[in-house]
């Protein structure tokens, strides 16, 4: 069983996870919109991943025998100036992400919950990726600066991504 604080933190991050997922199909929408179909492929997989995170907290509270409660999401961003403002925005949101990590960590070792600090260990990890992929993106668009061929080479490039479930499950 879940203290109550710690099952408030938990199901209060699966609504970060959900907005993190909302949010970045909303930023794959922008891009399908200004043609940057690689861009958007990138962000839909991004949006996939957060999918998963999602699923990882809810199972995990349902396994310590504890109830899910689901609250309203925000409407994301619809719109940006360019694609560097969204990518940025996209960095920032991750290192939210990660303070919000690190406060249920915080609080896990407060409470004396070792099972859900090593459960939360694993997105500890996974932020460090999120924040290093978003700021390398960052810096290619800064590169690239008004370069449109280059912006052509990085759209293919990130078209290529995919999403391996398996992976975000801990399979
Ligand atoms: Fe982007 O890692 Fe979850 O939120």
């Amino acid at each position: 069983m879940l203290k109550k604080v710690m099952s408030e933190k938990l199901n209060n991050q699966i609504n970060h996870e959900a907005f993190s997922a909302y949010l970045y199909y909303s930023m794959s929408a922008y891009f399908e919109s200004i043609n940057l179909k690689g861009f958007a492929n990138w962000m839909t997989m991004q949006a996939q991943e957060e999918i998963a995170h999602t699923h990882r907290l809810f199972t995990y509270i349902n396994d310590k025998g504890d109830r899910v409660l689901l609250r309203a999401l925000e409407e994301p961003q619809r719109d940006w100036d360019s694609p560097l403002a969204c990518i940025e925005d996209a960095y920032n949101h991750e290192c939210f992400i990660s303070e919000c990590i690190n406060e249920c960590v915080t609080l896990a070792l407060q409470e004396n919950d070792h099972a859900t600090n090593a459960m939360l260990q694993w997105f500890v990890s996974e932020q460090v990726e999120e924040e290093a992929n978003a700021d390398d993106l960052v810096q290619k668009l800064k590169l690239i600066g008004d370069n449109s061929s280059g912006l052509y080479m990085l759209d293919a490039e990130l078209g290529k991504r995919t999403f391996d479930p398996a992976a975000e499950a801990g399979q």
